[in-house]
């Protein structure tokens, strides 16, 4: 049950109509952690369970007004970035974030839709990078996204690592990189920085829509919890993974995450 004294956290995001994905579905993660959420669009999507039809940016000084209104009224003890698209909305985030001081920052790196639809204008991963990354206590990309943001070929363990050491070097607090398999195992790598830790459970067969921003958002729920990241990220893997097991069929395509 959440009440008044309930942990807020926020999610700056895109709008996925399904849930699946998105601040919808951040907001359903946060709820089932017993965390009270807010969130700002950043951009909106057309998209079905088949994919992403088009995406509408929303302008950058209107996503600052979002953030400027809310942030005098309401400090959340975390918060979390997804889908964000433009240049010039990551640089308003950043601003945003820096200007009201806000802590237990989770950046994900969203890139690239489950049907391979791209979600982030051209050279906007450079900003994520320069501005973003610096103000986060932990980055949650893919196999596939750090591949992108080190500028290196990612499969193996011992790639996972060289890239989080790379990615470690843009000033966040630790990196944990999803989706790495071996043979049948589902591992995910965190570093701080210091050292690394390996998480491995069953890889699931099928297609999953929203398995980033459920990551991402119960580690940020964790995090407004009061949990260290060690532990946000163990609980999170596990919440992740309860949801794609039981996830939904809704629609003709993809099933969604079941949180
Ligand atoms: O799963 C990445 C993602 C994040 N945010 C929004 C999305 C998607 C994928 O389609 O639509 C809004």
């Amino acid at each position: 049950m959440i009440d008044s004294k309930s942990r807020i956290a926020l999610t700056i995001a895109g709008s996925d109509p399904t849930g699946g994905a998105g601040f919808q579905s951040d907001l359903r993660t946060f709820s089932a952690m017993g965390v009270y959420g807010l969130s700002i669009a950043s951009v909106l999507t057309a998209q079905n369970t088949g994919g992403v039809h088009s995406i509408q940016d929303v302008p950058s000084d209107f996503v600052s007004s979002q953030l400027e209104v809310l942030l005098q009224d309401i400090f959340p003890d975390a918060a979390k970035t997804g889908m964000l698209y433009g240049r010039d909305v990551i640089s308003a985030i950043a601003r945003g974030i820096r200007k009201y001081s806000l802590t237990n920052v989770v950046i994900d790196p969203v890139t690239v839709s489950s049907t391979g639809v791209t979600l982030i204008e051209e050279k906007g991963l450079d900003v994520i990078k320069g501005d973003l990354f610096p103000l986060a206590k932990v980055i949650t990309p893919n196999i596939y996204e750090a591949g992108l943001l080190a500028g290196m070929e990612v499969g193996s363990e011992e790639e996972m690592k060289e890239a989080a050491v790379i990615l470690k070097e843009y000033g966040p607090g630790s990196v944990i990189i999803t989706g790495g398999h071996l043979d049948d195992r589902a591992m995910d790598l965190l570093y701080d920085g210091e050292e690394f830790l390996s998480l491995e459970n069953e890889r699931l067969p099928g297609e999953y829509h929203g398995t980033g921003c459920v990551f991402s958002a119960s580690v940020t729920a964790c995090l407004a919890l009061g949990y260290d990241i060690k532990e946000a990220v163990i609980k999170a893997k596990d919440f992740t993974y309860r949801a794609m097991k039981n996830a939904l069929s809704v629609g003709k395509g993809m099933r969604l995450m079941n949180v």
